[in-house]
């Protein structure tokens, strides 16, 4: 497949998306978000991959959804014909997504950051939900997950008066993993997801649903999956190879069987 707005290659076992309108910003519009979802799905599906990284430009991972292409559009469009509702093709990925965040990251940017599971920041990146300052809200988790990640507080700031955090804010408030220096971020991004992509495959994707589900359930519903997904993980020969390696002072050789 060949893609026009992002960039996809392997670095080992991680696969990296590279977002690649340089004259825009980055910003999301349809067919980068269409390119976005359909690679990230090849990737998840291959089995020589573990893990894939998510980076953009140096002044900007994105710049938030494309303004030119939501103008003009009606409320039908909106519902109909909306973009939008790609980003959901995000949360069927099954492996860790880990964000290279370098500049600005605003509003679907932020979302997108967000929405990945891990996110390493360069110290220059920026994030920010300014859809106040074009008449609309976020639209792709902005409220949501910017809110279960910062508190009320902060959140609110951002979303109704256009505060940005700085990578050091973002970390202090729970938004990234790490910051480092602007020149280091991918190659930090890149060996995390390369470190991910070499844990046993079924624990790995059974911990992201684990932690997903944090989201969305009771604790005693979410205690009661995670107990379900530990127990299930004895039908698969990895557990069996991961403590017998244990035992034996060996290091395991995983199948994701
Ligand atoms: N959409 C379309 N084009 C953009 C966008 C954008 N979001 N951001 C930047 N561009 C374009 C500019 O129009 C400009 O193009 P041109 O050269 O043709 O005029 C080019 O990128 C360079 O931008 P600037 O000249 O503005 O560069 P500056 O360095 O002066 O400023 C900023 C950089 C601060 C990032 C500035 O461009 C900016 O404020 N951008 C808009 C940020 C914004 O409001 N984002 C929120 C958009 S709404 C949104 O994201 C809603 C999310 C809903 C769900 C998401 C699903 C995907």
């Amino acid at each position: 497949m060949t893609y026009t707005t992002i960039l996809v290659e392997d670095r080992g076992r991680v696969g990296l998306v590279t977002l690649n309108r340089p004259n825009a910003m980055n910003a999301l519009n349809r067919q980068l978000l269409e390119e976005l979802v359909q690679a990230l799905s090849e990737l998840d599906a291959r089995q020589e991959i573990g893990a894939m990284v998510i980076t953009g430009a140096e002044k900007a991972f994105a710049a938030g959804a494309d303004i030119k292409e939501m103008v003009n559009a009606s409320l039908t469009d909106m519902l109909k014909n909306s973009f939008v509702e790609l980003f959901d093709g995000l949360r069927r990925i099954t492996k860790p997504l880990v964000a290279a965040v370098s500049g600005f990251a605003l509003g679907g940017g932020c979302e997108l950051a967000m929405a990945c599971d891990l996110v390493v920041a360069a110290e220059n990146a920026r994030f920010g939900q300014p859809e106040v300052t074009i008449g609309v809200i976020p639209g792709a988790g902005g409220t949501q997950r910017l809110t279960h990640a910062v508190g009320k507080a902060i959140a609110m700031e951002m979303v109704l008066n256009n505060r940005t955090l700085t990578a050091s804010e973002a970390l202090q408030f729970g938004l990234v993993n790490r910051v480092v220096p602007v020149a280091n971020c991918l190659e930090v991004a890149l060996k995390l997801a390369g470190e991910l992509a070499e844990r046993a495959p079924l624990a790995v994707r059974l911990g992201k649903e684990a932690i997903n589900k944090a989201y969305e359930l009771s604790l005693t519903e979410g205690l009661n999956a995670e107990r379900h997904a530990f127990y299930m993980l004895f039908a698969s020969q990895d557990q069996k190879e991961g403590m017998q390696a244990f035992v034996e002072k060996r290091k395991p050789e995983w199948k994701g069987k």
